[in-house]
């Protein structure tokens, strides 16, 4: 199953685009305006979040969020990494039969959010080790304190300045050639040329036959 460097995929197989970024860097805006551009264009594709709070540990996940629930950061780190392997499959399967997926946060922000508490990135690597890899990942670059003015962070556990910038840090840290860094001060349609363009590029090399690949660059 993720014993092969590659995955022999039918031939015109969608793209992997993931949208990362800090708290109201855009993603959310971005990945929904995206989704909607590409299907005009007659280009099969869907929106996908994590984590996904529609399922189980999703749930679990949605609570220690919102502090309902207190779990020691190892534990939330697995569970974030196992909502995303709950969906593998599904995922895989969709973008074998030609679906683009614009995915809003993926294990980079599982990484860099957990690395950011303290946890050793190596360790906060280790269990998405085999999932699906990106094939191209949007940074939405934004500083923290001119997010935080588009309506001010919420109630959310991470939702704080101080923290935010340690998580850019580790973001930085994840970076590789899949990477595109993206101006989100930029005005929202401005970001929006930015993120369609690179995304019909991706996408016009993933349907000429572009290998899927697994994180973290391993051949698992
Ligand atoms: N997390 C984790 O720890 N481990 C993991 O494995 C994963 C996640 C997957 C989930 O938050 C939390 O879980 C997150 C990381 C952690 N915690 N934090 N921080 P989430 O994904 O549910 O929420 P979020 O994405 O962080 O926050 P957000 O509010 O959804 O931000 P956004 O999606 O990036 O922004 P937005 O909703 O599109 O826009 C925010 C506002 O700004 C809105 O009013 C827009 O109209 C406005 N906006 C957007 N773009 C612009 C521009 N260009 N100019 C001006 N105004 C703009
Ligand atoms: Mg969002």
């Amino acid at each position: 199953m993720v014993g092969s460097a590659g995955l022999s995929c039918a031939e015109k197989r969608g793209a992997l685009i993931v949208l990362e970024g800090l708290d109201r860097s855009g993603k959310s805006s971005q990945c929904a305006s995206l989704v909607s551009f590409l299907n005009k264009q007659g280009i099969s594709a869907e929106a996908w979040r994590f984590p996904d709070r529609s399922t189980a540990i999703g749930s679990m996940i949605s609570s220690y969020l919102s502090s309902s629930a207190d779990l020691d950061d190892c534990t939330v780190h697995l569970l974030f990494s196992a909502n995303r392997w709950e969906k593998r499959s599904v995922m895989e399967a969709k973008l074998k039969e030609g679906t683009t997926l614009v995915v809003d946060r993926y294990s980079y922000s599982g990484v860099a959010f957990s690395a950011a508490k303290g946890l050793d990135l190596n360790w906060c690597k280790a269990p998405d080790q085999g999932l699906l890899a990106a094939d191209l990942v949007l940074y939405l670059n934004i500083p923290p304190e001119v997010a935080a003015a588009r309506g001010g962070y919420g109630g959310e556990r991470y939702e704080k300045m101080d923290f935010q910038l340690e998580v850019a840090k580790y973001y930085k840290k994840l970076q590789d050639s899949t990477w595109q860094t993206i101006d989100a001060t930029k005005s929202i349609e401005e970001v929006q040329e930015d993120i369609k363009n690179a995304s019909l590029r991706i996408i016009a090399e993933c349907s000429e036959g572009q290998e899927l690949l697994r994180l973290w660059g391993t051949q698992a």
